[in-house]
């Protein structure tokens, strides 16, 4: 029996050590949760407590000495503010007195252009900065375009033959070369690669109003293609000789017959009286205008800029393979790409 009893014991002690153990244990996440609640009580708790304890602050006179201090950072801050402004002032200056230099730099340079532009004659010469483009001064005026239907090698497209009058303008000497292209345009897509003074060639109507682009952003000048009438105009330089330049084409023109089909260098045969080199054969030169094969029945008389629309591009001059004849006229797509298809720039005069 002792030993029950003991054991009794035993079981009591066990129980109430379990009851311990669980209240321990309860009393632990207790203990837990108020620390938990307090932990968000206490985030939440602060803004409210912070405006009163300001409230009291601000209810409470300053010290001398505090009011000195305040007075002293808030000077010193004026002063900082006070010091941008004046260095804001100065770089709004500066920047209007740069702006105002290039405007009259800008004045001066379009004077000068406008003091040559009425000064030039024929024969005079004036040199693209960036390329080293010449071109050539050509005097307006009027003359008989296309070629009479009498005429031995008389297209249908170059009828009737009609008068037009242009301004003056500054035309390209040669026609634009891979040199000068691969200059603006970073590549060379010419087919005949012999150097850079070969007529750039593989461009089409678009290449070429991309090129025109650049140079112009780069230049502050407004070069284009000639349109078709400046470019005939410019061939005849007041003559009315089978070719440009001249009525024997191996003296003015690479042809079929002295070219070996292939190009050559610009400006290797005469130059015409207005000094414009190649204006016949070597690389068809792309024109402004819209191609119209019936457009000289309706064509304006003062600077005409060819059809509205259309779907082929003006090519003039002939190649080395095709004639080289003033009057002779032809379109290509504004996206061929030909190995005989290049160009030469104007620059028109205001
Ligand atoms: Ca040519
Ligand atoms: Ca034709």
């Amino acid at each position: 029996m002792a030993d029950e009893k003991k054991s009794f014991w035993e079981i009591f002690a066990i129980v109430v050590t379990a009851i311990a153990a669980v209240f321990g244990g309860l009393s632990g996440v207790a203990a837990l949760i108020t620390a938990l609640n307090s932990d968000g009580k206490e985030g939440a708790a602060k803004p409210e407590t912070a405006p009163s304890a300001q409230a009291a602050s601000a209810a409470q006179p300053l010290s001398a000495d505090d009011a000195a201090r305040r007075a002293k950072a808030e000077a010193e801050i004026a002063k900082a503010e006070a010091e941008q402004a004046k260095t804001e002032a100065a770089e709004a200056k500066a920047r209007a007195a740069e702006l105002e230099r290039k405007l009259a730099e800008i004045a001066s340079a379009e004077m000068k252009a406008e003091k040559e532009a009425a000064t030039a004659k024929q024969g005079d010469v004036t040199v693209d900065d960036f390329t080293g483009m010449k071109l050539a001064y050509v005097p307006g005026g009027c003359f008989n375009m296309g070629s009479s239907a009498d005429g031995k090698d008389y297209q249908a497209d170059e009828g009737p033959t009609h008068k037009v009058c242009v301004a003056s303008f500054w035309m390209g000497q040669y026609e634009v070369t891979q040199g000068q292209w691969e200059k603006i345009m970073g590549a060379n897509p010419s087919k005949f690669k012999k150097g850079g003074n070969y007529p750039v060639e593989n461009v089409s109507w678009n290449d070429a109003q991309d090129f025109v682009k650049k140079l112009n952003s780069r230049s502050g000048k407004s070069y284009r293609l000639p349109t078709e009438a400046e470019w005939e105009y410019a061939c005849r330089a007041g003559g009315s000789s089978k070719y440009c330049g001249g009525d024997k084409v191996d003296t003015v023109a690479w042809y079929e017959k002295n070219s070996g089909t292939t190009t050559h260098t610009v400006g290797g045969k005469k130059a015409n009286s207005f000094g414009l080199y190649d204006m016949s054969g070597n690389v068809w030169e792309w024109c402004a205008d819209w191609y119209g094969r019936s457009y000289y029945v309706s064509s304006t008389q003062d600077n005409p800029q060819g059809p509205d629309s259309g779907s082929d591009r003006v090519i003039r001059g002939g190649t080395t393979i095709w004639s080289a004849r003033t009057a002779y006229r032809n379109g290509r797509s504004p996206v061929n790409q030909n190995d005989d298809i290049g160009f030469r720039l104007v620059l028109p005069i205001r």
